[in-house]
């Protein structure tokens, strides 16, 4: 058996500064380890998927995030890894575990994963190989691990049979309770029509500095981005629709600049746990913008979910200090500038119209090199102030 310890030392050695994940009993030592150690910083994530993407961000912001997770938890990764990371051709170590594995007793969820679990790493491009039971094989086979990522500049994941890990109790600090906040209402609601998603980001572009970072999610918004301006501050989350507040909340727990998540109504609903996760970490310099034009406007403009939801009302349950609902342009500007003044996360929620630009362009780049100029624009220390956030 290895100690948690140990192999958080060996993570830490080889620059992981955070873990990140849902828990699985196999890894419960490693995971009160690293809940009840202050000096190892642990973030909880609602979803694996959700957990790939704040990792994924840490890279955009040059740090290392290790993701834990369950093998039954592949399958809520498989969207992030295949139209993120591999397009983006972005690693982030994963600590996978093997429930199921065969000739194993296991529980019946667990058999079919178990036994798919190495072909589906491998079908989804994650290269992986066995965590050893013994201390003295644990360097070499972590060092393989990252050489294959520096090589493939894709994920590795080091799989974790029952038992390799010695027990470790569990005195997780508890979580500050967070005030509740409340829905500040900006702009002049008798104005007429809304916006439509062009005059929106316009706005956006207008009210924010050019030492702000700011992700875009999948479709129309990411086009319409790009087509208004094309900067090294922009990363255009081309595909894993939903996960745009997840990687902003992983460049923003590694940097210093400010965030801006542009997000859809549609996105953010495939992922409302993520609000929960973005919620629970003020301070952080993110700013959470939704446009909700009530439609997946991008493929046809077919009806979303997001008439029966208050959107403001779901962000500050889930514990966002600030929350800014806009009537019009102007609200937005407002929102938009108080929420770079606030230790945040902030949300800034604007009603649009569905519809678009017509011809509307793609980003030309293509998604790695997006991500490569991205990352060297928010990890440029071009500014005093640019550099990680404390622990
Ligand atoms: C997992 C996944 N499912 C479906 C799609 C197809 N898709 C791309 S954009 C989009 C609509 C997004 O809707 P919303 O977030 O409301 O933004 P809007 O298009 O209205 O700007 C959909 C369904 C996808 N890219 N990924």
């Amino acid at each position: 058996m290895i100690a948690a310890g140990l192999l958080l030392d060996e993570l830490a050695t080889r620059s992981v500064a955070e873990v990140t994940g849902v828990p699985c009993s196999f890894l419960t030592p490693l995971i009160n380890k690293v809940a009840s150690d202050p000096s190892v910083r642990y973030l909880p994530a609602t979803h694996e998927g959700e957990a790939v993407a704040i990792a994924t961000g840490a890279w955009l912001a040059g740090a290392t995030t290790c993701v834990i997770a369950q093998n039954s938890g592949l399958g809520n990764m498989v969207n992030p890894l295949t139209s993120l990371n591999h397009p983006c051709r972005i690693p982030v170590p994963l600590i996978v575990t093997w429930r199921g594995e065969p000739g194993r007793p296991d529980e019946p969820q667990h058999e079919l994963l178990g036994a798919v679990t190495a072909d589906l790493l491998t079908m989804v491009g994650v290269s992986h190989s066995l965590l050893p039971p013994d201390p003295e094989g644990l360097g070499p086979v972590l060092d393989q691990g990252w050489d294959a990522m520096r090589g493939r500049e894709l994920p590795h994941a080091f799989v974790v049979r029952k038992g390799t890990i010695a027990p470790e109790e569990l005195s997780e600090p508890r979580p500050r309770p967070s005030p509740h906040s409340r829905v500040v209402r900006l702009g002049d609601p008798g104005r007429g029509q809304a916006p439509c998603r062009i005059e929106a980001l316009e706005s956006l572009l207008g009210a924010i500095d050019d030492q702000t970072a700011v992700i875009s999610t999948t479709g129309k918004c990411s086009r319409e981005l790009f087509t208004l301006a094309d900067r090294p501050q922009h990363f255009y989350l081309v595909g894993a629709m939903g996960s745009a507040s997840a990687v902003g909340l992983g460049v923003a727990r590694h940097s210093a600049r400010r965030v801006v998540v542009v997000d859809g109504d549609g996105a953010a609903l495939m992922r409302l746990g993520t609000l929960a996760a973005v919620g629970a970490q003020p301070p952080l310099a993110l700013t959470h913008v939704l446009l909700d034009n009530q439609v997946h406007d991008s493929t046809g403009g077919q009806r979303s979910l997001a008439a029966g939801t208050d959107f403001p009302a779901v962000a500050a349950a889930c514990g966002y200090p600030r929350v800014f609902d806009c009537a019009d342009l102007a609200g937005l500007r407002d929102a938009l500038r108080e929420a770079a003044n606030e230790p945040g996360p902030c949300f800034v929620y604007a009603r649009i119209q569905p519809g678009s630009l017509e011809p509307l362009g793609r980003p030309t780049l293509h998604p790695s090199e997006v991500a490569r100029r991205f990352r060297s624009f928010v990890t440029r220390s071009d500014r005093a102030e640019a550099t990680p956030r404390p622990g």
